[in-house]
């Protein structure tokens, strides 16, 4: 695995995934009980929102050493200082992305049909999402339902690093580390939960049973 990416559970954040709680208290807890890389995913906020939130959570994250990564806005990433971004493949192409942004620092793409690792958009990508592994109510326009099978097919094909997104929970996390992912991406299993911390702290631990 590229050096550059040692992240191994990474927090996919919403106002709306929060369900009411503050989004900087949550993503705190999170990142106490094990999560090492934040991606802020607003679609529905303006953009002065989606940076005022964006900064807040960078304020915090600067504290405990944690990148934050903005989902698919260049704009947004630039203005709060973010690390990196995250694109999927109806975005804005990664090669565009290096254009408009030549200090990104981490560049994230999402696989979401098999032909997409023959594009030469893959080398721009610091690591590729595997999206989504599993269907998930969180994320309802998907293309490919990886399943365990995919991301050891993905991990044939690439040596990028691999984020498995979908439905990733503490009763599959171990066997998709196993069939060839690097890192575990959740939204529910973290963001949902009554004890972010503790959701954390279990999931990180099944992760690193299996490295
Ligand atoms: N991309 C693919 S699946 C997904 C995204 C953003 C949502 C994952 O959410 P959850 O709640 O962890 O299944
Ligand atoms: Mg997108």
């Amino acid at each position: 695995m590229d050096n550059k990416f040692l992240s191994r559970l990474y927090l996919v954040v919403s106002r709306e995934a929060c369900r009411g709680r503050d989004i900087v208290t949550v993503t705190e807890q999170a990142v106490m009980g094990g999560v090492d890389m934040v991606q802020l995913r607003e679609k529905n906020l303006s953009v002065q929102e989606f940076t005022e939130t964006a900064i807040q959570l960078k304020n915090m994250l600067d504290r405990y050493n944690v990148p934050l990564i903005i989902n698919d806005n260049v704009t947004v990433a630039k203005a709060s200082g973010a690390y990196g971004i995250h694109v999927g493949n109806s975005d804005i192409p990664p090669s565009q992305i290096k254009t408009q942004w030549a200090d990104c620092s981490m560049l994230g793409y999402s696989i979401e049909y098999l032909e997409q690792l023959t594009n030469a958009e893959i080398a721009f990508a610091d690591y590729l999402g595997v999206s989504p592994v599993f269907s998930t109510a969180t994320k309802t326009d998907t293309v490919t339902e990886w399943g365990l099978e995919g991301i050891t097919q993905i991990r044939k094909l690439t040596d990028k690093p691999l984020v498995a997104i979908g439905n990733m929970n503490e009763s599959n996390a171990f066997d998709v580390i196993k069939a060839g992912a690097d890192c575990i991406a959740v939204v529910s299993a973290i963001c949902g939960a009554k004890d972010p911390l503790k959701a954390a702290e279990v999931l990180r631990n099944q992760i690193e049973r299996a490295l």
